[in-house]
């Protein structure tokens, strides 16, 4: 059976019924309204401007705290005819915003800029080159940097030199004295959007001077700016929005010479259209590829360079660069995960630190970020460049904010600084335990579904409600990214009509929707070829697109998760964990079953938990409120660990795991510490496969009150045989119990199959019939293995039962 890899969360608008809005001559369908209700778009005005973003819907540069003083003091210094230095960062943000300062105020400043070193000089203001450069500048404007940088900016003060400070990282109480700080996340600060860039930060600073009468043709540069913004992961809402909407329009035919070399190199040119994933994925590493691995001025060259033919020197150049950095990133990531699987203990952890001297301090951020999105886990890497002392940089996951959880731990760092996703910070080694104790005893107080993945699905769809209209409409919500995802959908009771993999090493798949023109596609790895290929029914999470060959459109399902039809699925596995278990070993020793109770289940363990019965349960009782699960799952929810599924990814990193497909089990025996058995028949096959502490969770759940008599038999195969179906409420059965009716009517018919009765199939609503076989001979049913079996847990479950007190 296949199932769901992440927790599917629908966004909710209960009894909320979305009716079409027309807006500019153009009738927008319930669904898209109700997607944009999702993310706060509710009035008429609040949609028009998100769909429609227009360049006067930029805040007044000067709500921002300090703007008024910082445009005088640089129209000042520009009269005086006195000089300028901006100093940047070495990442995307930095050099962009960098770029777009210094390139605007060269037309009537003195100016020049600074890009520090990330090796040498270090993130932020450096009194060292400060000290070196104070002949060269009268105004130091900072740009993605300097908001925590108290000390050196009363060190300029003291030499008399002016200081604008330009940031957006968060401030940590006290702002540095300058003459002017702006920054959209003063604590003092009433300006209207506080998730600008530091480029975007650079970009207001400029409208503001514009204001004043500069001749600063802006629209000229909103293809850098959106690079920057999108390069630091800044949400694409309100002021950014704008900024990456009118960005990706401008990249597609830059004026930039540096970023045209860039984008050829790159293979971004013969695009039709650019996404923000193509700067994301393509444009930013390129940039960011030299500040990780040698020096970021050659990166502010590129955007600074006029000629064609250099440009594309500098271009390849970044093009090395980055190669190099993905082979050093690479690495890493490897040895990263190769730390945490030989140290279980670390992988039980709810923050990963993990560090190593030979690892390059240009890509620990990167790599933190992968092993944060692959473990689902707030991830700090560190390397050391002095003697014991580690530089960290470090990414969250949703609903973690880093920044806070550092901000707690101060007094056992040297310096921190960043955002609620991610962080730069350093520490003493001789405080690491300490750190990595405190950070996690944070994670511990909060509630357990933070560090559980899981999937946020915009709205429900049928199958007829996906049409051009609805796709066409989509695209209005574009750029999506960070803040803005693109919209995912859950289609349930999807009927596969001819599924094919795609390629042989990478197994990507595809199929048809029976009785549509639609297709579903997933470009995501899958390990259980077998099981794919089998698929009937599922329910789908995915994105919509449309695909054009030879003129000819067909709407389009990007799969983003997938689980089986629980209907089909979970008989198919119930029917083979009954002929599995048949064909396990007898437990010798049945007095001695260790039993467990929730509270002495040690906390500090990893487990798994067996249940036979689990999914065909789940199914009978309803999928979101079933008895089961609630028992299952409250010792695990009191005590916050985190259950997995066995069908899901990197199982490595969960608490404990469930484990419904018995033959499965041996698996998972290499990474959890006991096993727990929530019924006997689980506890038959734990006993059978597993080398480590077995326990007997007693649930309630007794195969002995399925008691199997000879008058249930007849009438199951006579109903198989002359009606050729039996359904789960089959009046031939006397339980009262429908679960128990079913159990009973699946055993019965399983012990059919092995006698070689029938060919039977096991549908949601009964068993059909599919074949009468010819025996030839009278048959003992009492004899197959499945009775056996069956006569081996009631005898079991009855020690159980009778010694339960
Ligand atoms: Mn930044």
């Amino acid at each position: 059976m296949i199932f769901q890899k992440k927790r599917w969360v629908l966004k909710e608008n209960e009894g909320i019924q979305f009716s079409e809005i027309e807006i500019h001559n153009l009738r927008l369908k319930p669904q898209i309204v109700n997607i944009l209700n999702n993310r706060n778009i509710k009035t008429k005005e609040q949609i028009e401007k998100f769909l429609f973003p227009t360049i006067q819907h930029f805040h007044d540069p000067y709500l921002l705290n300090d703007m008024q003083k910082a445009v005088e003091l640089i129209i000042k210094t520009i009269k005086e005819g006195n000089k300028i230095l901006i100093y940047g960062d070495y990442d995307c943000d930095g050099v962009t915003s960098t770029y777009v300062l210094y390139h605007n105020l060269l037309k009537y400043a003195n100016v020049s800029y600074f890009i520090p070193n990330r090796f040498t000089d270090g993130y932020g203001l450096n009194i060292e080159i400060l000290k070196q450069k104070l002949n060269d500048f009268d105004l130091l404007i900072t740009v993605d940097c300097g908001i925590s940088s108290i000390n050196e900016v009363d060190f300029l003060k003291s030499q008399d030199k002016a200081v604008i400070i330009t940031d957006h990282h968060e401030p940590k109480g006290k702002i540095p004295g300058a003459d002017a700080v702006i920054n959209p996340k003063r604590h003092d600060s009433t300006y209207p959007f506080r998730d600008l860039a530091g480029v975007g930060v650079a970009f207001k600073l400029l409208h503001a001077l514009k204001l004043k009468g500069y001749n600063f043709i802006l629209s000229n540069y909103f293809d850098i700016i959106s690079i920057g913004t999108i390069g630091d992961i800044m949400p694409l809402l309100d002021e950014n929005r704008i900024i990456a909407k009118y960005g990706l329009k401008k990249l597609m035919n830059t004026n930039n010479v540096g970023l045209k070399a860039l984008m050829e190199v790159a293979g971004l040119k013969m695009k039709q259209e650019l996404k923000t994933s193509d700067i994301s994925y393509i444009i930013v590493p390129r940039l960011n590829a030299a500040g990780r691995i040698t020096d970021a001025k050659m990166a502010l060259e590129l955007l600074l360079e006029e000629d064609e033919k250099k440009a594309l020197e500098i271009a390849m150049y970044l093009d090395e660069e980055n190669r190099k950095r993905q082979q050093i990133e690479e690495k890493t990531i490897r040895e990263a995960q190769e730390k945490l699987k030989l140290n279980k203990d670390k992988l039980k952890k709810k923050i990963f630190i993990l560090g190593d001297k030979l690892w390059h301090p240009g890509v620990v951020g990167i790599a933190s970020s992968k092993i944060a999105e692959r473990f689902y886990r707030p991830t700090i890497l560190f390397t050391e460049l002095e003697e014991n002392i580690a530089k960290a940089s470090g990414r969250s996951i949703k609903g973690f904010n880093l920044f806070k959880a550092l901000q707690d731990c101060e007094d056992v760092l040297i310096k921190f600084g960043g955002h609620e996703g991610a962080a730069g910070l350093s520490f003493s080694l001789s405080n690491l335990d300490e750190f990595e104790n405190r950070l996690n005893e944070i994670a511990q107080s909060m509630n357990i579904f933070t560090f559980k993945p899981y999937l946020e699905i915009d709205c429900e769809l049928n199958l007829n409600q996906i049409d051009d209209e609805l796709i066409d409409q989509l695209s209005l919500l574009e750029p999506f990214g960070v803040g803005n995802p693109e919209p995912t959908f859950l289609i349930k009771n999807v009927i596969v009509d001819s599924f094919r993999f795609l390629n042989n090493g990478e197994k990507y798949y595809k199929f048809s929707i029976c009785n549509t023109n639609i297709e579903a596609i997933c470009f995501e790895n899958t390990n259980e070829s077998n099981e794919f290929a089998m698929l009937k029914k599922v329910d789908i999470v995915g994105k919509l697109s449309k695909n054009i060959y030879n003129s000819q459109r067909r709407n389009q399902i990007n799969i983003v998760d997938i689980r089986e039809n629980i209907n089909d699925g979970c008989f198919k596995d119930f029917m083979s964990n009954i002929m599995y278990l048949s064909k396990c070993e007898k437990i010798k020793n049945i007095e001695h079953i260790d039993k467990i109770k929730w509270d002495n289940i040690p906390k500090d363990k990893k487990s798994v938990i067996i249940s036979f019965y689990y999914d065909i349960m789940k199914m009978w009782w309803g999928f979101l409120d079933s008895k089961i699960k609630d028992e299952l799952f409250s010792f695990f929810n009191d005590n916050e660990r985190i259950i997995k599924h066995q069908s899901a990814p990197s199982e490595l990193f969960f608490d404990d795991l469930l484990v419904t497909k018995v033959e499965k089990l041996k698996q998972f025996e290499e990474i959890v510490d006991i096993a727990i058995a929530c019924d006997m028949p689980s506890y038959i096959v734990a006993k059978n496969q597993l080398n480590i502490p077995v326990y007997y969770f007693d649930m309630g759940i007794y195969m002995g009150e399925i008691k199997l008599n000879r008058e249930e038999f007849i009438n199951v195969y006579n109903g198989l045989k002359n009606i050729g179906f039996i359904p789960y409420d089959f009046s031939g059965i006397n339980d009262m119990d429908n679960n128990k009716k079913m159990i009973k009517i699946l055993i019965i018919a399983a012990i059919f199959v092995e006698a070689g009765l029938f060919e039977l199939e096991f549908t949601y609503h009964g068993v059909n019939q599919l074949k009468i076989l010819d025996v030839g001979k009278k048959v003992n049913l009492k004899e197959t293995c499945v009775h056996k079996m069956v006569e081996l847990i009631l005898e079991m479950e009855g020690f159980v039962r009778a010694n339960k007190h």
